[in-house]
């Protein structure tokens, strides 16, 4: 196999089985986020294809979430960090009912990499946190996440309940459930502020810094 090959195996295996050796050869040859982008991506879409078909279990997608896991966190150091003056503070979530929260921990690296100051709820965010935490941290913005087609939902009534809560930053929403229209069309008719689409993390920061501009 080439080493793109094997970068994509140890997803697809959830083997970590000289991943570091590899992701360290790869480095060589590429900066951080293309290795990310390319081949341990490429892993992760045919994991989502053999789960999809029952060829996998739960189980052994969360290994290959942990083999992801732990090369995003061995790539970071080596990914391009901006000076150190903030330019804004965001508030990240996965929303209600999903649990999926590697998409979202990646734009937090980017986003923190690039000089905004992250405040990160985690998973199965509900609406009433995020509203707790606007109003403790009074962020710039709110960036959501979700994978699933019923996150897609519940971040129309997130929308929602924070626009009954008065609020109007700026929202960011991303994942694999979403797309531009559903947002055009769904989310963003249920709240008063900006609500913007990104397709993946860089996409993510650019958004962010048009935001703040
Ligand atoms: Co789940 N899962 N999963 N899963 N899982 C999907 C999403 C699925 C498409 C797989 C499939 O069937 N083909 C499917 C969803 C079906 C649907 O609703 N359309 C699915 C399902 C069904 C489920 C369960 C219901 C399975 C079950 O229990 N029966 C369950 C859900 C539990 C729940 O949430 N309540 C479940 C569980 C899991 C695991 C826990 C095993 C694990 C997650 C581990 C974790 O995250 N800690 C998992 C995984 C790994 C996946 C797949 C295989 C990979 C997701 C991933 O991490 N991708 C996924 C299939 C797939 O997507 N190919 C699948 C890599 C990641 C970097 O990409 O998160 O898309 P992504 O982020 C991208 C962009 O979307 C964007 O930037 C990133 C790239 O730069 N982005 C943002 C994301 N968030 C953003 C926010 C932004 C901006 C950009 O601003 C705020």
């Amino acid at each position: 196999l080439t080493l793109e090959e094997r970068l994509a195996q140890y997803v697809v295996e959830g083997s970590k089985d000289g991943l570091i050796k590899d992701l360290d050869e790869a480095l060589q040859k590429y900066p951080p986020l293309e290795i990310i982008n390319g081949p341990l991506m490429n892993g992760m879409s045919e994991v989502g294809r053999l789960f999809n078909n029952n060829e996998l279990i739960v189980a052994e997608v969360l290994q290959s979430a942990e083999v992801m896991k732990t090369s995003v966190s061995h790539l970071e150091p080596f990914m391009e960090k901006a000076s150190s003056s903030t330019k804004g503070k965001i508030i990240l979530a996965t929303v209600k009912g999903d649990v999926h929260d590697i998409g979202k921990n990646l734009v937090e690296i980017i986003l923190s990499n690039n000089g905004y100051e992250i405040v990160n709820l985690g998973i199965k965010v509900p609406p009433e946190d995020l509203i707790r935490a606007y109003r403790e941290t009074e962020a710039d913005a709110i960036g959501l996440s979700g994978l699933l087609v019923k996150s897609a939902h519940q971040m129309v009534t997130t929308a929602q309940d924070l626009k009954a809560a008065g609020i109007d930053v700026p929202i960011l929403v991303g994942g694999a459930a979403l797309s531009r229209k559903f947002t055009e069309n769904r989310i963003s008719p249920e709240y008063d502020g900006l609500v913007v689409y990104a397709r993946d993390a860089m996409r993510g920061l650019d958004l962010a810094n048009q935001i703040m501009d």
